[in-house]
């Protein structure tokens, strides 16, 4: 990384994407757990530009619908693109706290706007590529891979003004083990790059990301990394909404990320769905930061 590199960190305490109540303390529990001080002893400039509101309805729109919070979800997401549009204008390097992950509909349609092939990475439990016909739950949060793909609600998928935010061969999810009947019809249908936990079993993570980093680094000219920490096993990382057993271990994703360090694809990132209320000692957020160190940088020796 450059010298004197500037983060530009963005809070998004949204819990509107999901049921359970205190995943809007993320950000919260990522500052608490010492991300400033980290970047900074790693010598970057770091600039909060502080959480993005939460606009609350007493009961939440479309409550018993199949988009839940829908019209909450809708002002959130447009709020995030503006600013981190404006955040990028101003240069550094973008870091979202969420917050559910019904935030990245919005980081990604902000993000996106500064390349013409952005790529992401979907380090996560789940492929979050329902749309309202497939959604087992009706939670915004398992559909923005969708959202930003164009598929889904209209009101969704047209933030930031444009649709898509992303082309179904520039992504690549890491980690699945939760993937939903529709969900894996799209992936068919759209060839979309999944690397399921059966992979990273199989050949394990250094292989798995080197294929990762070859093929969008051919492709893209530009990566986002979109972390949800439930890509991680329980064990490690009890802080989180929808647990699933069988994840990726604590080594395996700091080796992930040492390797994206190491490769400077990746130009944007967001840290997803930690939930200090579940969590232990607020080890998911420590872990979270910690991660975040070593993509950015951070070595051993
Ligand atoms: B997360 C789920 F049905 N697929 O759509 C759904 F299993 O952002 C879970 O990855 C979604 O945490 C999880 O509700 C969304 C369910
Ligand atoms: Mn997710
Ligand atoms: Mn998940
Ligand atoms: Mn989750």
């Amino acid at each position: 990384m450059d010298e004197q590199k500037k983060i530009s960190i963005v809070g998004v305490p949204m819990d509107l994407g999901q049921v359970r109540r205190g995943v809007d303390m993320g950000p919260s529990a990522m500052r608490y757990a010492g991300l400033l001080e980290e970047l900074k002893s790693q010598g970057f400039e770091v600039v909060d530009y502080g959480d993005i509101p939460i606009h609350r309805s007493t009961n939440g729109t479309n409550q018993e619908q199949k988009l839940r919070n829908l019209q909450e979800v809708i002002k959130v997401s447009e709020e995030l693109c503006t600013e981190l549009d404006k955040a990028i204008n101003k240069g550094g390097f973008p870091l979202v706290l969420g917050g559910d992950h019904s935030i990245s509909i919005g980081s990604i349609a902000g993000i996106s706007k500064h390349y013409k092939r952005l790529g992401v990475i979907w380090y996560d439990a789940h492929a979050d590529l329902n749309t309202a016909e497939t959604s087992p739950s009706g939670n915004i949060h398992g559909m923005p891979l969708a959202i930003n793909l164009g598929l889904g609600h209209k009101l969704l998928t047209k933030i930031g003004g444009y649709i898509p935010k992303l082309k179904p061969e520039n992504i690549v999810i890491i980690g699945a083990r939760s993937i939903d009947e529709g969900e894996r019809k799209l992936i068919k249908e759209k060839g979309i790059k999944v690397f399921t936990m059966h992979e990273i079993d199989r050949r394990g993570m250094t292989a798995v990301m080197e294929d990762t980093i070859h093929y969008l680094s051919d492709r893209t000219d530009g990566v986002h990394l979109s972390f949800d920490l439930d890509a991680i096993d329980p064990i490690y990382a009890p802080g989180v909404g929808t647990p699933v057993l069988g994840g990726v271990t604590y080594r395996e994703s700091h080796l992930a990320m040492e390797m994206l360090a190491e490769s400077e694809i990746v130009t944007s990132a967001e840290f997803v769905e930690v939930n200090p209320i579940l969590d232990h000692k607020n080890k998911t957020a420590d872990i979270a930061i910690e991660l975040v160190a070593s993509l950015l940088g951070k070595q051993l020796l």
